[in-house]
């Protein structure tokens, strides 16, 4: 599946480990889901949340959003449309550089070195489908620069931040992301609380190529707007949509 970019400017973050709302009607003017979170996941509950997700709207793109090679399989490889990977500006350096590593040299093996792999669940779909897995998944996969902006965090923690950037470093990161590193995602992430608009500015003036996200607090038709007229292609919405659905279809632009 083609992402359109263009006709995307609300995404829904569906936590496999929460349960969902009793109505997913909420979710039919979304443009986009991202099945992923920071605590419990696991394979299983993300290829449950993945299928419920295609089996009730086919058309609507999902990501799976891993933090481990251990949520992803063959299964949850061949369920999503993408398998989006964060590496986080602001985090430790396995969360920006040593868990890709490792991912790619496990992708990069040939099928005949990967029995035994420590990666199993790559080794094993490399292994059935031959080479052509090496194109077909690295087709499919979507790498998101990530700067983690509230500690308190489950997303913090888990990546490692123990510092916040200036709206100035977010405007670096972004523009390192644009011109250096090349990433189609840039995710101002406020996991939690509504970081404002200020990180979101900085960022877009650096961004053409790039899609801007933003997510974190977004409870109304109001902060979505403020985000959006900011400059993000789109905003993120997590908690809103498992606690509240009423407030989450508020915040669905019009
Ligand atoms: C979390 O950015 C998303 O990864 C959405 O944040 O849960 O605060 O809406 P919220």
């Amino acid at each position: 599946m083609d992402i359109d970019w263009d006709g995307i400017t609300h995404v829904t973050k569906v936590d496999p480990a929460k349960p969902l709302p009793s109505d997913l009607t909420v979710l039919s003017g979304t443009d986009l889901v991202i099945v992923g979170g920071s605590d419990d996941v696991t394979e299983a509950n993300t290829l449950e949340a993945i299928r419920a997700m295609k089996e009730r709207f086919p058309e609507l793109p999902v990501f799976q959003e891993p933090y481990s090679s251990a949520h992803v399989s063959r299964e949850t490889i061949e369920a999503a449309d993408y398998l989006s990977i964060p590496a986080v500006y602001n985090g430790d350096r396995e969360h920006f550089v040593g868990k890709h590593v490792d991912l790619f040299t496990q992708v990069g093996r040939k099928p005949g070195e990967l029995i035994g792999s420590s990666l199993p669940v790559v080794g094993d779909l490399i292994a059935s489908k031959g080479i052509d897995a090496i194109s077909e998944l690295a087709t499919n996969l979507i790498g998101e620069g990530y700067v983690v902006q509230h500690l308190e965090s489950a997303a913090a923690t888990t990546s490692g931040v123990d510092t916040t950037y200036t709206p100035e470093q977010v405007a670096g990161a972004a523009l390192a992301t644009e011109t250096f590193y090349g990433f189609p995602i840039f995710y101002v992430e406020y996991s939690g609380t509504y970081g404002g608009p200020e990180d979101v500015a900085a960022a877009a003036r650096y961004l053409e190529e790039t899609t801007l996200l933003y997510g974190g607090g977004i409870d109304s038709q109001q902060k979505a707007t403020e985000i959006l007229e900011a400059g993000a292609d789109a905003v993120v919405v997590g908690d809103c949509f498992h606690d509240d659905p009423e407030t989450f279809r508020d915040t669905i632009p019009e």
